[in-house]
């Protein structure tokens, strides 16, 4: 309670000062970021628009005890909420609480990472790394009539699934998940870069092998795993004028960036950074357009007085230039 108490009170000081308003722009743009949720620390905001409302399905950080983090040990997560908004950028966000238990999913035993959520036929689908019997992380999905749940998760992961991070998109009719993250599954099971998969049509399986995720520079050679920019965690996939724009987190050098393509598989040549670095370790996000704008979610460390593991959820609009590329925003931090 003395807790809450207190990360309001910061959270509204930060307003007050500023922090979390000022102006985070380039090129003209004059978008300001937002913190969505002062009552507790949620992370890796996946957005979707769904019924006319942006649901976000954020990761739930909390204070677990642990503190070691050399392979993300920290992140303790053990159950997941929903919050929805139908205006993004003055507009209440409402909580709709708990829709997912890891003391419920049968497979699952530790550490409920970054999700996604998608809707086909009557149903809604929501996917989910977690770490299984055998500290493996698998994706498992949970299904629902509504976006607020209950969530009631199958007894198995998917089938052949591993790492982290998915992320669902729908294109034509087909449903493909996005996935995979360098640091956080053990050997031979690792991502080192992304991967994409179709899934069946039931939505509960993959439908082919995941493919791995090619990422170009401008020259049409690989980008490199000594690229700056190089996939680490964290993709999403959102299509603008008909193109595929894959973006994702680079770790280490803490950028959000985006590569463009023509199909779903890509490849993607790079284009650029969408966010420089935040506080915190981290960088997570999600892009969508509700209401005729591009909004970037994503999630800071700043509330929590930069304790990488307790993040805050929040959002700005991001904007376009002419020819597609995506104007930088400034994500505060000092990496
Ligand atoms: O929240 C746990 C992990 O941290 C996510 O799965 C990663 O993307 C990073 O945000």
């Amino acid at each position: 309670m003395k807790k809450f108490r207190f990360f309001s009170i910061f959270i509204i000081a930060l307003s007050i000062c500023g922090c979390s308003s000022k102006p985070q722009s380039n090129e003209g743009a004059v978008p300001k970021a937002r913190y969505l949720y002062a009552k507790d620390y949620m992370a890796d905001p996946s957005a979707n628009v769904f019924n006319g409302k942006v649901y976000i399905y954020p990761s739930h950080d909390w204070k677990s005890g642990v503190t070691t983090n050399n392979h993300g040990e920290a992140f303790q997560m053990k159950d997941y909420h929903v919050f929805s908004m139908d205006d993004v950028e003055n507009g209440d966000v409402t909580a709709h609480g708990k829709i997912l238990d890891l003391k419920d999913i049968p497979w699952a035993t530790s550490q409920l990472w970054a999700p996604d959520a998608a809707f086909k036929n009557g149903k809604y689908y929501f996917y989910f790394p977690a770490r299984d019997k055998n500290n493996v992380f698998r994706i498992g999905v949970a299904i629902a009539d509504r976006p607020e749940g209950p969530f009631i998760p199958e007894s198995e992961p998917i089938k052949g699934s591993y790492s982290i991070d998915p992320c669902v998109f729908e294109d034509n009719g087909a449903y493909y998940m996005y996935f995979g993250g360098t640091g956080s599954s053990p050997a031979g099971l690792s991502s080192s870069s992304a991967r994409v998969v179709r899934l069946s049509d039931d939505m509960l399986q993959f439908a082919e092998e995941p493919r791995p995720v090619v990422l170009l520079n401008k020259d049409g050679k690989p980008l490199g795993s000594s690229s700056n920019y190089q996939f680490f965690e964290a993709a999403w996939m959102h299509k603008y004028n008909g193109k595929y724009y894959f973006s994702y987190s680079t770790g280490n050098t803490h950028f959000l960036c985006y590569a463009t393509g023509d199909n779903p598989y890509g490849p993607f040549t790079y284009q650029g950074i969408i966010l420089t670095p935040v506080v915190g370790w981290t960088t997570h996000h999600s892009i969508v357009e509700f209401k005729g704008k591009w909004w970037l979610f994503f999630h800071d460390s700043r509330p929590s007085g930069d304790v990488t593991w307790l993040r805050s959820i929040k959002v700005i609009e991001m904007r376009y230039n002419e020819d597609g590329t995506i104007k930088t925003i400034k994500g505060g931090g000092s990496w």
